[in-house]
């Protein structure tokens, strides 16, 4: 009886998803500490040396980071290469995906100190990390231990849409298992890099078939980006946060809040409740005691830890480009 009992305590506990025998690896900050201890200090100095003279890929590598984590998980899968050009990164939203370069460097410079030991999917989190704080921006511990995926499929590459409106967004981040702030947090990463005209100009031109722009926007700003953007243009660049494109500060938010997001779905945070509350408090406590550098470190955390491979799962690659 009392066997009996603990056999059904245990499926119990099984089909409530609890492991009774084998705990769920899980990350730690000090993962690579006894494997390789140098590992933090390599990526940094590599990402250092690299972002230092070109500011404008931090932007690149912490978009890089996002979208490796929403499509299969943080897996490092953005990083393979298919000769056949249906790995996730030939999708179109990442046509504009840059400084896979910074995150060769990293690895190849690790792989000299210590062989086949840190996953691709770490150096890329750490990367992102790394270039944010080589700009001035905030700094975070990053929980390490994440192994490396061996999948990657173009049709699988869903981003959430420049066009979404506020019930999408959320609908994508809290089917993530992100929250509502997460997501006008790290929107917040908008106060650096750039889009292409090809993503503006349905919305400057003729955004309701009536050749007028979205009337969410100040008509100021849809004539400077006018101005940039001609209607057959779609591959010059324009500033997400206009003024300050490589510097990490509440510039967006402040940009948004006067009808200056870029993107329907930069406009869209002015929609909801709690989104438009996070950023007017985030104005009204100005830069200097905005909580903006502080949540967006615990956003970057938790986006981090999407759908990670651990323990015996997924592979540590040699090169990020392919699978060994
Ligand atoms: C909320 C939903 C989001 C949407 C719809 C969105 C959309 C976009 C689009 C369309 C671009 C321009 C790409 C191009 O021109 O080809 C862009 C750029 C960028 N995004 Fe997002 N994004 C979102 C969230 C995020 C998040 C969560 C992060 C990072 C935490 C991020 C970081 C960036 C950065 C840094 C750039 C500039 C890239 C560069 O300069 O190369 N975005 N985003
Ligand atoms: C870590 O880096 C330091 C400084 O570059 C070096 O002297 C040391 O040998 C390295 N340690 C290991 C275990 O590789
Ligand atoms: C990182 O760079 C610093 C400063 O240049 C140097 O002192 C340190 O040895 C480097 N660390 C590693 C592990 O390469
Ligand atoms: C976002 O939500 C929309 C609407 O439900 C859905 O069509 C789209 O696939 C979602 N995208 C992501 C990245 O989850
Ligand atoms: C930067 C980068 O590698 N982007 C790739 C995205 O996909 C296109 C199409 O396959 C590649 O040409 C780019 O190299």
């Amino acid at each position: 009886m009392a066997i009996k009992n603990i056999l059904a305590l245990v499926v119990l506990l099984s089909i409530l998803g609890v492991s009774v025998a084998y705990p769920k690896s899980s990350l730690d900050v000090n993962y690579y500490q006894s494997k390789c201890p140098n590992a933090t200090d390599i990526v940094r100095n590599v990402t250092e040396k690299l972002v230092g003279p070109k500011k404008s890929l931090a932007a690149a590598l912490l978009r890089m980071h996002f979208h490796d984590c929403f499509v299969r998980g943080c897996d490092a899968s953005l990083l393979l290469f298919s000769p056949n050009k249906d790995a996730e990164r030939d999708a179109i939203p990442n046509l504009s995906v840059r400084g896979y370069e910074v995150v060769d460097a990293a690895k190849a410079a690790l792989e000299e100190a210590c062989p086949n030991v840190v996953s691709c999917a770490d150096v890329l989190t750490l990367v992102a990390r790394d270039a944010v704080a080589a700009i001035g921006g905030p700094w975070w511990e990053v929980p390490l231990g994440r192994r490396d995926g061996r999948i990657s499929r173009k049709d699988e590459a869903n981003l959430p849409s420049p066009f979404a409106g506020i019930a999408e967004l959320k609908k994508n981040f809290t089917d993530k298992g992100l929250t509502v702030k997460d997501l006008v947090v790290l929107s917040g990463a908008h106060t650096i890099g750039i889009s292409t005209c090809g993503l503006v100009n349905p919305r400057i031109y003729n955004f309701n078939g009536n050749g007028d722009a979205d009337s969410d926007m100040d008509p100021s700003y849809v004539r400077d980006l006018k101005q940039r953007c001609k209607p057959s243009d779609s591959t010059t660049t324009v500033d997400m946060d206009p003024g300050s494109v490589e510097k990490f500060d509440t510039g967006y938010f402040n940009a948004v809040s006067q009808k200056k997001g870029l993107f329907v779905s930069d406009s869209a945070l002015l929609k909801d409740i709690q989104t438009r509350v996070y950023i007017t408090t985030q104005l009204a406590l100005g830069e200097k005691f905005s909580t903006f550098n502080k949540d967006f470190a615990e956003s970057m955390v938790r986006l981090g830890k999407l759908g990670v491979l651990t323990g015996k799962d997924g592979e540590i690659r040699n090169k990020c480009a392919s699978v060994n």
